[in-house]
């Protein structure tokens, strides 16, 4: 089968055209896409630990971790050294090929960042692949997590340009693509997506794609998150996304970055597995797995183990990823 080029010129209004089409159409043309760059029945697993709890200083509207938001989540010291080895040993044992941790920073202080460092050797030692998430970079900070091994920045840019003063004020979407281009520049793999279900529209949908689509280089890992509606953020209560407009999200994410990984990521909990294994079918070949995202539920492993084996999916291992060629 011959592959069409990778593009990096869409437009709004081809995007949107994708998403106007018939649902199984959409889905039979990013299944196709899908088959021409992956083995379908293969799926990569990223468990995630928050390493740093709330209190953080920014105002994204649907995090449980923004310190002026009252959602029970209280404000934790970074956690030591041995305790997040032990919890990747245990993700790894499990079957997780890759472990993120995650921060609940505006930006990471230099002293932090040394810490965070010794948390990536310590976890490449047992050989996973590393994914941090701190938030905004500096370019030396990104070079700095390059020389100790990391392998992904999860940095994301959360909507389109257009509805992202409705979700965060306290930083541009500027910061936020200077942060990816200090990623990318310091050699490290991108992942970077957004999050649906936050009162925007599918042209705000299609608007985030379109970003990430047309990026130099395609984001290696495009995390699609489901809002996970916390009780205390101003988030809380919004109109919940139709299923099926979600799992359209995936299907042309998939089509216009076809080489990238495209992650079911947060809400999974709240999702029946019917439209979990549609996500699958449009094209999402990587998930978080594991009981607990950042501070918030996910489905249990072994759930998730039987669920691979009613759709006769197998994890993707570590090797297996070694051996793929980068995203264009
Ligand atoms: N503080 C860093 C930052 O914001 O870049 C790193 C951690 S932050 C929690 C990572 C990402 O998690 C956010 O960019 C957002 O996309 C996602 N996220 C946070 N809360 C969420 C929620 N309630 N539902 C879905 N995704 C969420
Ligand atoms: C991403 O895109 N989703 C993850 C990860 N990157 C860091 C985080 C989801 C967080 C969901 C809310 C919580 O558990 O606090
Ligand atoms: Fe802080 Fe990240 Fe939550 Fe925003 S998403 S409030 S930056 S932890």
């Amino acid at each position: 089968m011959t592959q069409a080029a990778t593009r990096h010129d869409w437009t709004l209004a081809e995007i949107n055209a994708l998403f106007d089409l018939p649902f199984s159409d959409l889905v039979f043309r990013a299944q196709t896409v899908h088959r021409e760059h992956f083995d379908p029945n293969k799926v990569q697993l990223s468990t995630l630990l928050s390493i740093k709890t709330g209190g953080c200083a920014e105002d994204c509207k649907y995090c449980p971790q923004a310190a002026q938001y009252d959602t029970g989540v209280h404000a934790e010291k970074l956690m030591p050294l041995e305790t997040v080895l032990a919890d990747a040993r245990r993700a790894r044992d499990a079957g997780a090929s890759r472990y993120c941790m995650g921060a609940a920073w505006r930006t990471p202080k230099d002293k932090d960042l040394d810490k965070v460092i010794e948390m990536v050797r310590g976890v490449r030692a047992l050989g996973m692949e590393t994914c941090v998430t701190l938030g905004m970079l500096k370019a030396e900070q990104a070079k700095r997590l390059k020389d100790a091994g990391l392998d992904y920045y999860n940095h994301n840019i959360d909507t389109s340009e257009e509805y992202y003063g409705e979700v965060i004020t306290t930083r541009t979407y500027q910061d936020r693509l200077d942060t990816l281009e200090h990623v990318r520049d310091a050699g490290l793999n991108v992942c970077c997506g957004g999050i649906v279900g936050m009162g925007e529209g599918r042209d705000d949908r299609a608007g985030m794609l379109l970003t990430l689509a047309n990026m130099p280089r395609h984001p290696e890992s495009v995390p699609i998150n489901m809002l996970v509606q916390v009780e205390g953020t101003p988030f809380f209560g919004v109109d919940p996304l139709d299923h099926f407009e979600f799992v359209r999200t995936i299907a042309v994410a998939r089509i216009l970055m076809p080489a990238s990984f495209v992650r079911l990521s947060a809400g999974r909990e709240a999702m029946p597995e019917g439209i979990q294994a549609l996500c699958f079918l449009a094209g999402a070949n990587s998930i978080f797995y594991g009981e607990r995202l950042l501070t918030t539920p996910n489905p249990e492993s072994d759930r998730d183990a039987r669920l691979f084996d009613r759709l006769g999916i197998a994890p993707l291992a570590s090797e297996d990823l070694a051996a793929r060629p980068a995203a264009e």
